[in-house]
């Protein structure tokens, strides 16, 4: 089996001529407009980056490398007694463009569990921290501080060539995932369990298997698939949303892997992200208490229109750049329908009621462009089934996914020599005089 390092080695060149001859033959071709309406509204739908890993389909939703969730599935090795995709096959898929081979994704998982323990001071830091700071806050702490040992910062600071540096935002990239559930699993253990003893990373399990054990449910193995699938299918959701982009401006100033994807955490950490799968969840439980036993479309109808109503968002629902239902929901909707006991847990059977009901109530309320659930309306309930019940934590989960594509990114914008990124902003003054103009 050949290495990830030796795989990228190959592709590199031909993506650097790609982009070489995109920018000298088509330097001037123009995508799109850029209007006031831009500016002033989030970029939304603005052609403004490059991003090699995935792009997303308004109607059809994510593809990794032209790969949907379901090709992915098919293809991608999962792990020994498995049956769901595992991070170490999607992270070689964002990476190199190719489909890994068992022999390949097994070396992959290895190579993460030995260097998977973290650094006693990483260990001291997080210790230290109050069971009361949010986990996310944490998590981004502790993964700044992991570049006390960046092999890219101390080989800049040595003076090495340009086209040196994706070696080595590769070698942080790799050092980084592979701590990820040691750190995660860790926050986890002080805020809920203080005290208890925590494993070691096993040599010979997969990232997630790890990272399940070090959180106490190594025994359970729907859990763990669930996860497998869940940070495989979180890992990338192509450039511009919010933890992605961040990652990615931080990385052009070359502040290393660690800092850049620290930055992005904290964008994953605000509501409108990656938080929501925090904010559903709790949202879910007070609708279910409020409605007891009376869980009727109609109930949950006038609980929607509640929420609007109070001028909040229905989390879970809406979407940046999607027009239709998440696929990503939908693959996690399908875990629960292939297992009758999910099927049957009450929270699970909300989130599906719904989904029933809210999109309709959406496209009445007449303000969101997209009515359909995002990834989020459906991760949270499963891990509440499986005692998981501790859903401050749950962004945390998605932190430890996302690492895989703003890494791959940030390996990928070395290697193609990408500049630091500078938009050009506009005052309102300044935009009335263009218009005149
Ligand atoms: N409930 C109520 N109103 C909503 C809404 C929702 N779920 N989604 C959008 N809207 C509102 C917006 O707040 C906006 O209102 P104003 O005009 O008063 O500002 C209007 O509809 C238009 O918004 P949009 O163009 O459809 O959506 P945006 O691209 O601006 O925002 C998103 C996208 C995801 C932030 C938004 O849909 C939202 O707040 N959803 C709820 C939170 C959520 O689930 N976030 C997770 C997204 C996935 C992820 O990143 O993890």
């Amino acid at each position: 089996p050949q290495t990830v390092r030796e795989v990228l080695e190959e592709v590199v060149p031909k993506k650097q001529l790609q982009l070489k001859q995109l920018k000298t033959e088509h330097g001037q071709a123009v995508l799109g407009d850029v209007k006031v309406e831009h500016v002033v509204g989030g970029m939304r739908g603005l052609k403004a980056m490059l991003w090699e890993a995935s792009v997303l389909d308004p109607i059809e939703g994510i593809r990794f490398h032209g790969l949907s969730i379901a090709d992915c599935q098919k293809v991608l090795p999962a792990a020994p007694g498995g049956k769901e995709i595992i991070a170490e096959s999607m992270l070689w898929l964002l990476l190199t463009g190719k489909i890994p081979t068992e022999a390949e994704t097994r070396q992959l998982s290895r190579e993460l569990a030995e260097k998977g323990e973290l650094p006693e001071y990483i260990e001291k830091l997080v210790d230290s921290l109050p069971s009361t700071l949010h986990p996310m806050t944490q998590l981004g702490m502790g993964v700044a501080a992991l570049n006390h040992d960046s092999k890219f910062q101390q080989a800049y600071e040595r003076g090495i060539k340009k086209s040196e540096y994706w070696t080595y935002a590769l070698e942080d990239s790799l050092d980084l995932l592979a701590k990820l559930p040691a750190l995660a699993a860790r926050i986890y253990r002080n805020i809920y369990n203080p005290g208890k003893p925590l494993p070691k990373v096993n040599k010979d399990l997969d990232l997630v298997g790890n990272y399940v054990n070090m959180l106490g449910y190594g025994d359970n193995h729907d859990l763990t698939e669930y996860l497998r699938l869940y940070i495989a299918i979180h890992g990338d959701h192509e450039g511009g949303n919010a933890s992605a982009h961040t990652s990615h401006l931080v990385g052009s100033t070359l502040a290393d892997p660690y800092l850049a994807y620290a930055a992005g955490l904290y964008a994953l950490a605000g509501p409108l992200h990656g938080l929501a799968n925090q904010e559903v969840l709790r949202w879910q439980m007070n609708m279910q208490k409020e409605l007891g036993g009376n869980i009727t479309h109609e109930s949950i109808k006038e609980f929607l229109w509640k929420t609007l109503k109070s001028g909040q968002v229905v989390p879970g629902y809406g979407h940046g750049v999607l027009r239709n239902p998440d696929p990503r929901f939908m693959a996690l909707q399908q875990f629960c329908d292939t297992r009758p006991e999910l099927l049957e847990d009450p929270i699970v059977q909300l989130v599906k009621k719904t989904y029933e009901v809210a999109p309709a109530v959406l496209k009445e309320h007449g303000k969101t462009k997209n009515p359909y659930p995002n990834v989020d309306a459906a991760s949270g309930c499963v891990l509440y089934h499986y005692g998981l019940t501790q859903f401050k934590y749950y962004t945390v989960i998605f932190g430890v996914s996302r690492a895989l594509g703003c890494l791959t990114q940030y390996v990928w914008s070395r290697a193609l020599g990408l500049p630091i990124e500078r938009p050009k902003s506009l005052s309102m003054d300044a935009i009335e005089k263009l218009i005149k103009q």
